[in-house]
């Protein structure tokens, strides 16, 4: 039997490697994570006008965002409440109402039951229409980036993202204009468990020399140095890692943002005019972070590559499999032409059929297959790199890894994980807020 308790030890910094394979596991998770976390939904830039509409997923279920008629957003579960049918089978549009396909019920764009075929006949006019309204979920959004989030009493958008949302506004704000994403999603299914992508972009500095070693090669430029982890680069010290309260993290490569992009001039351009200005506006360690490339995760399934600029939402389909949807990041104050070479260049590095997303895939897929021998369960993962080698820093909010390659985004994911797994409540999770980091034994690294 698994110890749903026990599945992260934070001293060791180990995994059980129960946690990409065990039914329970997952079923744990679904409620206690997906069910109580903000899950990314969309960009407002997708639902711009009133009555616009995009169709998601937070974990399994299926749910609609829309802008209602008084301009709010809104979102609900796509299931009607007569028989349960779902809805709406489109991807994204716009519309007055949504008319469910089985016995015609009607709803509006804030999911209230508003009309019903042969009410007064058949109903005899006795239907509650006031109770019969689609079922709501919690909609905010932060920078035009929109979350939903199942639980009443879950923190805030703003509160959840915490620290996480200060260097997110290194580029969602920027230089002011800030950011959006070019949609719609690209889609893929992956054999893998959710959380192996979701690790690897939260703090996977160590897999990009050695995995993506031959892209790199081929790439040359900034990150050239990296591949194979042969030649004289700085590894100790290319930049930082982060983690912060609520298990969200990332991992920076200094003056490498536009690395993977091989056709980059406009991109180039627009960098060097903008550093100076988020400087202006953010200040120097901000402009620092704006120059660099991140790799990221926002606990618990979104995660992002900032230079590279590929957004990404992991959707589990039970302990096995993923969705994987793929958007790409532009700065709204971009040239058009400089906007259609980043969406070119992220799609050719980490679109669906991309070359180093293909990298990737075989790692992912196989780091979550190899579990179906239950002798290999048995055993646990190690993330122990830089360990002692991190804390609290002068300039940067949460816990500070030392080097861009070393694990301490995966120990800060991995924490909150098994703090969620634990937890009864957001009240328990609130009493741990003051000493979240005390597992970080050096603290004062810095
Ligand atoms: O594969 C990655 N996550 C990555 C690749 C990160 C940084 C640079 C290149
Ligand atoms: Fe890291 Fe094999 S070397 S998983
Ligand atoms: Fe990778």
């Amino acid at each position: 039997m698994v110890d749903i308790n026990k599945l992260v030890d934070t001293k060791a910094s180990t995994q059980s490697k129960e946690v990409f394979w065990d039914q329970e596991v997952y079923d744990r998770e679904i409620k206690n994570i997906f069910g109580r976390s903000w899950l990314f939904l969309t960009h407002e830039c997708m639902l711009e006008k009133k009555g616009d509409f995009i169709t998601t997923k937070m974990a399994e279920d299926s749910v609609i965002v829309t802008r209602h008629t008084d301009g709010s957003l809104k979102a609900f579960v796509n299931s009607c409440t007569h028989r349960g049918n779902s809805i709406c089978s489109a991807d994204s549009g716009n519309t007055k109402s949504f008319v469910c396909n089985y016995h015609g019920w009607v709803f509006s764009t804030d999911g209230k039951l508003v009309d019903v075929p042969l009410r007064e006949k058949c109903y005899h006019d006795e239907l509650d229409r006031d109770s019969l309204s689609l079922k709501t979920i919690r909609v905010e959004s932060y920078r035009g980036f929109v979350f939903g989030c199942f639980d009443e009493t879950a923190p805030s958008l703003e509160d959840f993202l915490g620290d996480w949302g200060w260097y997110l506004d290194t580029w969602m704000v920027g230089a002011g204009e800030g950011a959006e994403l070019v949609g719609p999603p690209m889609k893929s299914i992956l054999k893998c468990n959710w959380k192996v992508p979701t690790e690897n972009f939260v703090g996977d500095g160590y897999h990009v020399g050695w995995t993506h070693a031959s892209a790199l090669h081929v790439l040359g430029g900034e990150l050239g140095g990296l591949a194979g982890n042969q030649a004289e680069m700085p590894f100790d010290e290319l930049g930082i890692q982060v983690t912060t309260r609520h298990g969200h993290g990332f991992g920076v490569i200094d003056n490498a943002a536009i690395a993977i992009h091989a056709k980059r001039d406009e991109y180039a351009k627009y960098m060097e005019e903008t550093i100076p200005k988020v400087a202006e506006n953010l200040g120097e360690p901000r402009a620092k972070l704006f120059n660099g490339h991140w790799n990221c995760s926002t606990f618990p399934n979104c995660s992002f590559l900032y230079g590279t600029n590929i957004f990404k939402v992991w959707h589990p389909r039970g302990p096995h499999e993923i969705e994987v949807w793929s958007w790409v990041i532009v700065h709204k104050d971009m040239s058009d032409e400089g906007k259609r070479e980043v969406v070119k260049q992220a799609v050719r590095s980490f679109g669906t059929a991309g070359t180093l997303e293909s990298d990737d895939g075989d790692n992912m897929v196989q780091s979550t297959q190899v579990n179906r021998g239950s002798y290999t369960r048995e055993g646990e993962m190690n993330s122990t790199m830089g360990q002692g080698y991190e804390g609290e820093h002068p300039d940067y909010p949460g816990i500070v890894g030392s080097s861009f390659i070393g694990e301490t985004s995966y120990r800060g994911f991995y924490r909150f994980y098994q703090e969620m797994m634990s937890a009864d409540s957001w009240d328990d999770i609130r009493a741990n807020d003051e000493h979240w980091a005390d597992c970080f034994p050096n603290k004062n690294y810095w």
